[in-house]
């Protein structure tokens, strides 16, 4: 049997290895996986913990609140304000920053994170997770503010998310390619169970919710239909199709096996660039997508190079295995 390696002695030897990961930012990867910990009991509870249905409120993007949805941020901030290695954290949840309270010492870095991503299919019982990222605070002395959060994804240092599945899985990247970590129950700590993680290039698997077919720009709506067409169409080969509308699960089946994910803008609200968020899904899992050699774009741009301009901004999501991501880029670029 080979000797399990838990994530904190993965932590310890990617610091030491090369000292990639400075101690400040392994100790804030050990308290998010600690939260992650604590969140999947939460979740693995269900009705016998009285944690389903909704908490009564909504959330800055006037989405009802689910209960679980609230405990997984009340979760992490309590988890990651005392520790010193943050300066402040904003979250899907909240409407603004969430500054260290000044009886803890701050810290140099900034979390950001989507709770409970998914939460829609918490009481159907289909995985859900948290998204995070991790990015530094500027160099100065001043107090943070929320322009601080303001930076493109290239810029992040740690991303990553914890899928509440039939496994609770830990994913991770600090740019030095992908790790998934599984949860031993029994020890009650994650343990290594695959890295270098890869995408393949190709695929014959999409995911998108196609209810909203009638509503796509016209370079969507032909990749979709490429691949509908299958084995008799331009693409020359059968395609299958997944939508689980939790984009955590989605995504992990794509660093699992590839597939392309698409959430586009359309045109029900054609003002919105998209559903998702930049800051803290699309970053962070474009981020983990590019690290284990697949792409993300919005159809015009790399995700990772859009300079945000709200916190809460959104954005036009695709992507997974290069060369659809790259085919879907193509077919934008024609369109323009
Ligand atoms: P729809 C969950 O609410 C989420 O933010 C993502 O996790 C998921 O991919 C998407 O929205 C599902 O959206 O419109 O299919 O319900």
């Amino acid at each position: 049997m080979p000797h399990k390696i838990s994530l904190t002695r993965y932590l310890v030897e990617q610091q030491r290895m090369d000292g990639h990961i400075p101690s400040e930012l392994r100790l804030l990867l050990e308290v998010v996986a600690r939260a992650c910990k604590t969140i999947s009991q939460a979740v693995n509870k269900g009705a016998l913990g009285g944690v389903l249905g909704t908490a009564g409120s909504e959330n800055v993007q006037g989405e009802v609140q689910k209960k679980l949805d609230i405990i997984a941020n009340e979760v992490l901030i309590e988890a990651n304000e005392w520790g010193g290695h943050l300066a402040a954290m904003a979250s899907e949840e909240m409407d603004g920053i969430y500054l260290v309270p000044n009886r803890y010492p701050q810290g140099e870095y900034l979390l950001l994170f989507d709770p409970l991503d998914g939460s829609s299919n918490i009481d159907v019982n289909v995985s859900i997770g948290t998204i995070f990222s991790v990015l530094k605070k500027p160099d100065d002395d001043r107090g943070v503010e929320a322009a601080d959060f303001l930076q493109a994804g290239n810029r992040q240092v740690a991303a990553g998310y914890c899928v509440y599945g039939p496994q609770t899985t830990l994913v991770l990247t600090v740019g030095d390619g992908v790790a998934m970590f599984t949860l031993d129950r029994e020890q009650g700590s994650f343990v290594l169970t695959q890295e270098n993680v890869q995408v393949p290039p190709d695929t014959q698997e999409f995911a998108i919710n196609m209810s909203n077919m009638r509503h796509w720009a016209p370079p969507v709506k032909r990749y979709v239909d490429e691949c509908l067409a299958g084995k008799t169409g331009p693409r020359g080969k059968d395609f299958n199709m997944r939508w689980v509308a939790s984009m955590v699960a989605d995504v992990h089946r794509i660093l699992t096996r590839g597939g392309v994910f698409l959430y586009p803008w359309d045109a029900r609200e054609p003002t919105k660039p998209g559903k998702l968020r930049l800051m803290y899904e699309a970053n962070p899992m474009g981020w983990l997508i590019e690290q284990a050699g697949g792409a993300a774009s919005n159809g015009q741009m790399r995700i990772l190079d859009i300079q945000p301009t709200q916190l809460h901004e959104r954005v036009s999501v695709m992507l997974g295995s290069k060369n659809e991501v790259q085919r879907l880029v193509s077919y934008h670029a024609e369109e323009e």
